[in-house]
Parts: C-alpha cells; sequence; structure tokens
C-alpha cells in the first residue's frame, strides 16, 4: 500500500514527465499526443505501411499508385486508422523513397490521412553516413563513433537530417497548418541487422547518435510537428528494453516491433512473448506517463487464417496500446496485411467487428487533432 507521501511524490512525478519532447511543438501536435494516451480508452488503432501507395490484387500482381485505394479499404470499407512511411533515400534528395513510393505522393498520402483525422507514422531505413552506398543492413562496427569523430562524416549526415527537415516541415493541411507526425528513427536496435543496432555500437553511443538527432531537427531546423517514437525489436526484460532508452525528454511514445515467423509451429511461443512485452511496455508507459505501441508487426503472408482474433486480438484488446501496424503489401511473398481474397479476410473482419480494433471511423470519432 502506498502512503500518502509517496503516492503524492509520484503523482508530482508523473506531472513533471507528461508532456512531449518538445515544448514548442504546435497546437495539433500537442493535441494528437494527449489524444494517443486518451485512445487507450476507446480501443487500439490498426496501421499499415505504405498502405495507400501500393498493394496487391486479387490473384497476387500489384497495384501501384491508384489514388483512393488501399488494401484494408478494399476488404473492410475503411482506411486504416494509422499509415506508415519510409523516409529511406530522402538522404540522396532521391524523388522515390527506398520501396519506390515518390515523395510528393508521400506527401500527399500523409496529407489526406491527416486530413480524414488519421495518424502518419515515419520511419528512415537511412544509409551509413560514413559510407553513403551502404544501405541500413550493411554490416559496419562503429559507425556511429566515425560520425561523431569525422567532421565530414557529421556534416554529411546533418546534410541528410536537413533533407529530413524539409520534408516534415512540407507537410502542411488546407489552412496551412503543420501536419502532426511520428518520427520513429533507428529502430529495432536491439537487434543488429542495421548498422545502428546492438552489435555494432555501445549504449552510449546509440543514445548520443539519438539525441543528437532530435536535438538537430527540433531545436536547429525548428521541427515542431514531430512526436518522436522509440522502438526497439525483441526485448527479454525491461533492463533490455531501457538498455539503450535515450531518456523521457527524448521520446514522446515507447514501443516494439514483432514478427511472427516460423508459424504455425511457434504459435504459442509467439503469442508468449508478444503478451510479455506488451504488458512490459504498459509498465514502462505507465510509469513514465507516456503513450505506447507496437510500432511494428505481422506475419508475412498471412499463413494462419485466424491469424487476427487467435494471436493479435487477445493481446491486443484491453491493452493500453494506442496503435499496432502490420508492414507494407509489397508483392506476393511478402505482405502483412489481408488484401482482396487472401485467406485471411473473414478472421480480420472478426476481429474489427469485435469493436477493439479501430480503423479510420473507430479512431476518428473524436479529432485526434483538437483539444478538450
Ligand atoms: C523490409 C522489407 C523490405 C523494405 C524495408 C523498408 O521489412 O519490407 O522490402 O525495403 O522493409 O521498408
Amino acid at each position: 500500500m502506498k502512503t500518502a507521501t509517496t503516492f503524492l511524490l509520484s503523482f508530482l512525478v508523473s506531472l513533471l514527465s507528461f508532456g512531449q519532447v518538445d515544448k514548442k511543438a504546435t497546437k495539433e501536435t500537442k493535441n494528437l499526443y494527449r489524444n494517443l494516451l486518451a485512445t487507450q480508452k476507446q480501443g487500439v488503432m490498426l496501421g499499415h505501411q505504405d498502405g495507400l501507395a501500393y498493394g496487391l490484387n486479387p490473384d497476387g500482381t500489384r497495384w501501384i499508385g491508384q489514388d483512393g485505394r488501399s488494401d484494408i479499404k478494399t476488404v473492410s470499407g475503411e482506411y486504416p486508422a494509422v499509415l506508415g512511411w519510409d523516409l529511406g533515400k530522402i538522404e540522396f534528395d532521391s524523388t522515390r523513397d527506398l520501396d519506390k513510393v515518390p515523395f510528393v505522393k508521400m506527401r500527399q498520402y500523409i496529407k489526406e490521412t491527416y486530413e480524414r483525422g488519421g495518424v502518419n507514422t515515419i520511419s528512415w531505413h537511412l544509409n551509413n553516413p560514413t559510407d553513403p552506398k551502404k544501405t541500413s543492413w550493411d554490416k559496419a562496427d562503429s559507425t556511429i563513433k566515425h560520425i561523431f569523430d569525422n567532421t565530414d562524416n557529421l556534416k554529411r549526415y546533418e546534410g541528410w537530417l536537413d533533407n529530413v527537415a524539409n520534408f516534415i516541415k512540407s507537410l502542411k493541411g488546407s489552412k496551412g497548418e503543420l501536419i502532426p507526425v511520428i518520427f520513429r528513427p533507428y529502430h529495432e536496435h536491439t537487434g543488429s541487422w542495421f548498422w545502428w543496432g546492438a552489435g555494432h555500437c555501445t549504449p552510449e553511443e546509440y543514445k548520443k547518435m539519438w539525441r543528437f538527432t532530435i536535438d538537430y531537427l527540433v531545436k536547429k531546423k525548428n521541427v515542431h510537428n514531430i512526436l518522436i517514437g522509440y522502438s526497439t525489436d525483441r526485448f527479454n526484460s525491461k533492463e533490455h528494453y531501457l538498455e539503450r532508452y535515450p531518456g523521457n525528454d527524448y521520446v514522446d511514445i515507447i514501443g516494439f516491433d514483432i514478427y511472427h515467423r516460423d508459424a504455425p509451429a511457434s504459435n504459442e511461443k509467439f503469442k508468449k512473448d508478444f503478451q510479455r512485452m506488451v504488458s512490459t511496455l504498459e509498465e514502462i508507459a505507465t510509469e513514465d506517463n507516456k503513450p505506447c505501441a507496437v510500432t511494428e508487426m505481422g506475419l508475412e503472408q498471412v499463413t494462419e487464417a485466424d491469424w487476427w482474433t487467435n494471436i493479435v486480438l487477445p493481446v491486443v484488446q484491453d491493452s493500453k496500446l494506442s496503435y499496432f501496424l502490420v508492414w507494407r503489401n509489397g508483392y506476393d511473398r511478402h505482405y502483412y496485411a489481408p488484401y482482396e481474397g487472401q485467406k485471411s479476410v473473414p478472421d480480420f473482419l472478426k476481429m474489427i467487428q469485435s469493436g477493439k480494433v479501430l480503423l479510420e471511423k473507430g479512431a476518428t470519432k473524436k479529432n485526434l487533432y483538437k483539444g478538450k
């Protein structure tokens, strides 16, 4: 039982830590932050990566760039509540991202989503600033150390951040207001497949990189329409999750990415791990008074017909998660959301009918960008 003093103290601490990283954030951004916390009570929003940019036809061929189309909408009648995007290749002033989405179209999709009341989240699979030909996935130890050691590398990285800042500041609603987005850099860093992963830098280097990046965008470039998302990959414990955490002053939304592989053999193990990780996330989110989310997830090709209600729903329903986002419908062997005719469609609809998982209509009953 808490004594009155410890109760008062924890209340004061929660007041102090309330509010997002950027005190100068735009009104809409502050409102989104507050409303992401509030949505915990209404249900968990569903997100889809690149969901408006491309998807799959019933015969498994791709559709690309058809305005108004979305695989989730085709199967359910509604857009996803959350749309994910990636800035990979913006480093090089490329006109298209690493998965070939034109940045001009991405800007349009972000605006459409915002105007409908939905949420946009942006990740960044950037190349290596010490050797720009190398992608996120090319192994390169001590990259972060070499960025800060070498003026040319740091200058190059700052140039890349300028491009990120320019894109995010170019996102405007119809009244000219900046569109808030969740910016989620340096993800899955408990794994070692990216150059910023655990096997390639120390916790202190990772934190330094994170803080530098956020300070540069917010303080130097005056980007005031971002909420900062922090997402690990799999973790074993709360300590493991927090090992590289840059601090409450540098993170708005806490999350993790988790992929289900080797189904059905791994179904029970996956469910158990997923539940444990959500519980740990909820514990940290409650202590820090921050929204939390499963920032990427999925079972490639959704090979389990009842994956949504058997594996996902039991864990996400009645959780504190603001959203979970399934990865992109890239091509016939690499997709994570149901598309017309895909075998998990009936079960996906059953999950939506439970009322616990929100698509656009459910999520936007209350305007997420407005105050109380
Ligand atoms: C991975 C795959 C890749 C893609 C990358 C960045 O998970 O989907 O095909 O290029 O994400 O979006």
